[in-house]
């Protein structure tokens, strides 16, 4: 082998070989994601407008989820329960979050970046936003939404 011959074949090594900390690396148990490698999608459970990144598992399935959900200026999810426990982080924008059988803006919270929420199974809670809002789901599946008021589930209509 030549002097160039193994001078790039060091180079081709040291490119597969390394993994930048912006990009995903999935594989050996690791899961890395920077907000650029987000894929979002929309949501059918959610009000149109929002849009979902999944990070980690499948919803659907008996194993843990981490998800972004992305959120347009002035939405509104209707009051709504889960069949899990949810755990909501607010990543970006405010989460204006409360509790109860009917969305009410006088009564919720206003979560800055850095808050923290959870939800206990099957109890009631609904949200809105003011400005784009990003939120980070975690829990364990299989995940559902369920509607108080059947007419607001989009699924439906
Ligand atoms: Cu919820």
């Amino acid at each position: 082998m030549s002097a160039l011959q193994t001078a790039s074949a060091a180079a081709m090594f040291i490119v597969a070989g390394f993994v930048p900390a912006v990009s995903p690396a999935q594989g050996g148990g690791v899961v890395i994601v920077a907000p650029a490698d987000l894929k979002w999608a929309d949501v059918p459970s959610l009000p149109p407008g929002a849009k979902i990144a999944v990070i980690e598992g499948a919803m659907s399935e008996a194993k843990p989820f981490t998800v972004r959900l992305k959120f347009p200026a002035n939405y509104k999810i209707p009051a709504h329960s889960h069949p899990a426990v949810e755990h909501v982080t607010v990543m970006s924008g405010t989460f204006h979050l409360g509790a109860g059988d009917k969305l009410d803006p006088k009564q919720t919270r206003a979560l800055t970046p850095g808050s923290v929420a959870v939800m206990q199974p099957n109890t009631r809670h609904f949200a809105w936003t003011d400005a784009e809002t990003i939120v980070q789901l975690h829990g364990m599946g299989p995940w559902g939404v369920a509607y108080a008021a059947p007419a607001d589930d989009p699924r439906k209509n």
